[in-house]
């Protein structure tokens, strides 16, 4: 398999699904944002963006499955497989903030080939595949050296089912805040983990998130020399409902926070 001929043209369809998400943006109905459960939102926008990134994927890779975030196809045992987030930070997109971003990555069973985020806001496309570095705009990208958890810009993400997560997100945020360098809330998993590969900060941490979030942030943030593992430090977290990524040097740290919070999960 290409590779390189490969993430060439997924960084074309990430590219001019980005410039779709932009113009729709400029009209956006507001009024036609669904529920698909409490506080989790899907818009046409996600769902078309979908539709069209599915139907260049099946042309370009026709043995291929699919695993996407708004169900538009599926994967049947196939030995590669799409995993797509056609719109990352909805919520964002809704109510017209940053960041949102494509999430397009090949998986080859529990493999990760290639993977590629393409953020709108800031017209940054990050990409990285197996045999590769990790870039962002065509320039090579790594994770920073901080080492010091006092000093650590940590970002959090919380999901949608607050029910399930409510508990451990206030223990983690009790647990950091005021001893670490800064902790944020973004919105937008795929994007926020290729800001850990860029350096931009030092770990994310979120629970309850889709494959469809991490699977292109995992391969980019490995190739950029990061770590990713589930809160019990289970570096086969592809599939899990549990997802920390870091520089790795702060990670053994945070993980001992993380350990200490994970039994009140009720996932
Ligand atoms: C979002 C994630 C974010 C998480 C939200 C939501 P979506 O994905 O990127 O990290 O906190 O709950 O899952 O729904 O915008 O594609």
């Amino acid at each position: 398999m290409d590779l390189d001929f490969l993430i060439e043209q997924v960084k074309a369809l990430a590219l001019e699904s980005g410039e779709f998400l932009r113009r729709e943006r400029l009209s956006f109905d507001r009024g036609k944002v669904e529920q698909k459960a409490a506080h989790d939102y899907v818009s046409y926008v996600d769902k078309t963006s979908e539709r069209r990134i599915v139907t260049r994927l099946q042309a370009l890779l026709p043995e291929a499955g699919f695993v996407t975030e708004e169900g538009t196809a599926s994967l049947d045992g196939q030995e590669y497989c799409w995993v797509v987030d056609p719109l990352d930070g909805t919520s964002n997109y809704i109510h017209d903030n940053a960041p949102y971003c494509i999430s397009i990555a090949l998986r080859n069973r529990a493999e990760i080939l290639l993977g590629v985020v393409y953020e709108c806001c800031r017209d940054e496309l990050f990409w990285a595949h197996k045999d590769g570095a990790a870039y962002m705009n065509g320039k090579e990208i790594h994770v920073s050296d901080q080492a010091v958890l006092d000093q650590a810009f940590i970002e959090l993400g919380f999901p949608y089912n607050a029910e399930a997560y409510r508990d451990f997100a206030l223990k983690l945020v009790d647990s950091l805040y005021g001893h670490v360098g800064g902790l944020r809330l973004m919105g937008a998993a795929a994007a926020e983990i290729c800001y850990v590969a860029a350096g931009r900060f030092d770990a994310r941490i979120e629970g309850l998130i889709g494959p469809w979030d991490i699977a292109a942030g995992h391969i980019i943030l490995k190739q950029a020399g990061g770590k990713m593992t589930d809160f019990s430090g289970n570096p086969d977290c592809l599939d899990a409902r549990e997802v920390f990524a870091s520089n790795g040097k702060v990670h053994e740290e945070i993980l001992k926070v993380l350990q200490t919070h994970k039994k009140i999960l009720k996932f």
